[in-house]
């Protein structure tokens, strides 16, 4: 490769494995999501402002919001109007993706229970009693199971209720502070503008349809009551769906513990069948790896020629895998095309989101079986093996077996793993921390009151194209740990921190001499990685359980968010339950809001007084880490520390 075309490809990522298969790609003429970006340009700039609608068929309407054109949609709907619905629908899907993840753990744990699932079982009793006892479930001299029915139905009833309470996992999760400033702003709004506008959560499938509802033709136009409901359907999700997904998982899976894992492409083994799997539900990955361990997989791995099936990891699931299972992780969104290009992977096994469907085509090229596996993500060109958690033992066996067959077809002579692989301690949960913390959160608390370390950040989200894939995501937590403030995170933000060694103990001397210290006396990185994206419910929790230890709500707390790489509508969830929250959210790329400015002033500036959690916007990582800082040290001036 041409020294300019190697420079070029070095602004697509700042990862070196990355830059090492885009070179492959140019060579064996492959298209990437970088290469069908370029063809989009230039995208359509009412869509990056938000201001498009298609809601009716007297559309598509559009509105240049530098007034060129019409101002009004056929119907009269403002920009804002647009902005607003689009954002809310954003909000839903969002929501939505999560929650339907947590309502299929919710069932399984009720048929595990019950006894009509014999391939799961509880796996973690302890965490089983400390959910039923956040939510006043009896556990004195009661079984697992007849607890774990309570649980169940508890998390179940969230998503059907049809009544104004709130949802019992928010009611029982939520700090108090936070519950009664939410509960407050409905009578507050009232008086304000005479009209209802909610933000506790009722019934998590509700919170969604509603949104569905008053984002139809001739119904909701008010920009705050669109945002006001895009909030509580957001609280939904981190305070219902996610939650119920991340505590429903640990019970039946396990509550991930602190270990050493490996993440890069190098975690693939050229002697070995490769199984990545990829997308965000764990409940069948988890048997994948399982069954991959069994001597008679070995065996017949042996047999095939190869030296053992090595399953890896991609996105959220593989985050899920690698800390419950420790498997190594290959890689974050913008990965996925990159670890078929090697040549190893014998199969691509994936679940539900962020799966690239130009993969079907791309595995086409090679021996790599591209493996669907729920109705909900079915991909033309893939093979798709229908999974059934009642049946997930055999299910799993059949792609292990799958992935096996294909490793004979493998061309050696194409096979080139890039040999990059850093180390990377993780799995700090809840739980996890403040056992390191000698059971309750008041060393941390201390910490942060004498200075040493000044805040939390929390990173979350994806990669995006549009930014150089994690440039981002290393800068803005190399800056901030620089600052002695601690960095937590999940998701892509998670594996790109991995990969960038940020995770592991020699990070500590990337960071502050505070942060540094910290870590160095409790022998962890200075960059914690939380899990996937359903568990930025346990950031939530973190912070509401600081928040209440010192009975203040969390917006007075020094914590603030990002998601610098954003892509998916399941981010603008999260950073809108944050805001929800309580907690200040960076975003970068700009989200499509800025064709409105009622919507803008709105998220950017009244949300910070009604809600204590707002959003800001910045393109670069010191920039981004300054404005971070200076929320931290306003909010410690605020506390008087
Ligand atoms: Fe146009 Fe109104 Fe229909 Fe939207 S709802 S497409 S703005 S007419
Ligand atoms: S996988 S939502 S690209 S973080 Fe959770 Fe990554 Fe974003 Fe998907």
């Amino acid at each position: 490769m041409d020294e300019g075309r190697c420079r070029e490809l070095k602004t697509r990522s700042a990862d070196p494995a990355a830059v090492e298969m885009l070179g492959v790609a140019d060579r064996e003429g492959f298209a990437t999501i970088w290469d069908r970006y370029e063809k989009q340009q230039p995208q359509c700039s009412y869509g990056q402002l938000g201001t498009c609608c298609r809601i009716c068929s007297m559309g598509p309407c559009r509105i240049d919001p530098f007034g060129e054109g019409p101002d009004r949609g056929v119907c009269g709907a403002t920009a804002d109007t647009m902005v607003a619905r689009n954002l809310a629908r954003m909000a839903a899907v969002g929501s939505s993706s999560h929650s339907d993840h947590g309502r299929k753990v919710a069932l399984l744990l009720k048929a595990v229970a019950s006894g009509r699932n014999r391939d799961y079982r509880i796996t973690d009793e302890d965490k089983l009693r400390a959910v039923a006892g956040r939510l006043a479930i009896p556990t004195e001299g009661r079984t697992a199971d007849e607890i774990a029915v309570d649980v169940a139905d508890a998390a179940i009833g969230c998503f059907g209720k049809q009544d104004e309470e709130p949802l019992v996992f928010a009611e029982k999760y939520m700090p108090k502070k936070r519950f009664e400033l939410l509960k407050g702003l409905e009578e507050k709004l009232f008086e304000a503008t005479g009209a209802k506008m909610g933000f506790l959560p009722r019934g998590i499938d509700r919170e969604a349809v509603d949104i569905l509802h008053r984002t139809h033709f001739g119904c909701d136009h008010d920009p705050l009551s669109l945002v006001a409901q895009s909030v509580r359907c957001s609280l939904s999700d981190g305070w219902g769906g996610s939650l119920i997904a991340t505590e429903i998982q640990d019970i039946l899976l396990g509550t991930p513990k602190i270990r050493e894992v490996k993440a890069n492409l190098g975690v693939l083994e050229e002697e070995s069948v490769n199984v990545v799997v990829h997308g965000h539900e764990p409940v069948l990955s988890a048997k994948v790896v399982e069954m991959a361990r069994l001597p008679e997989m070995q065996r017949a791995a042996e047999a095939a020629g190869a030296r053992r099936v090595n399953v890896v990891g991609m996105c959220c699931t593989g985050n899920e895998v690698l800390l419950r299972q420790g498997v190594g992780m290959a890689g974050n969104e913008a990965h996925s095309e990159l670890a078929v290009m090697t040549g190893a992977v014998d199969a691509m096994v994936v679940d539900v989101q962020c799966i690239y469907p130009a993969l079907a085509d791309l595995c086409s090229c090679y021996h790599t079986r591209f493996i669907t596996t729920s109705e909900q993500a079915k991909i033309p060109g893939a093979l798709h093996i229908q999974f059934d958690e009642h049946n997930a033992d055999a299910i799993a066996m059949r792609i292990v077996r799958t992935a096996i067959e294909a490793f004979p077809n493998r061309n050696k002579a194409r096979v080139f793993i890039p040999r990059h692989t850093a180390t990377a301690m993780v799995g700090f949960t809840v739980e996890e921390i403040l056992k390191a913390l000698g059971g309750t959160p008041q060393p941390l608390i201390d910490l942060i009151v004498n200075g040493t370390i000044k805040g939390v950040a929390g990173i979350v989200g994806c990669n995006n194209v549009k930014v150089q894939q994690d440039r981002f995501h290393r800068g803005l937590t190399e800056e901030l740990i620089r600052r002695d403030i601690l960095v937590i995170g999940t998701g892509c933000w998670a594996v790109a921190a991995a990969k960038a060694g940020l995770m592991d103990q020699s990070a500590r001397e990337k960071a502050g001499p505070g942060l540094q210290a910290v870590c160095g006396q409790l022998g962890i990185p200075p960059v914690l990685h939380m899990g996937s994206c359903v568990d930025c419910s346990r950031m939530l929790n973190l912070a509401g359980g600081i928040a209440d230890h010192l009975g203040v709500d969390i917006s007075a707390l020094p914590l603030v968010g990002s998601a610098p790489e954003w892509t998916t509508e399941k981010a603008v969830a999260i950073g809108t339950y944050f805001v929800g929250s309580g907690i200040p959210v960076h975003l970068w790329p700009l989200p499509p809001i800025l064709g409105g400015p009622e919507v803008t002033k709105i998220l950017t500036q009244d949300a910070r007084d009604v809600l204590g959690g707002w959003f800001f916007v910045e393109e670069d990582p010191a920039a981004t880490a300054d404005q971070m800082e200076k929320i931290i040290m306003e909010r410690r001036a605020a506390l008087g520390i």
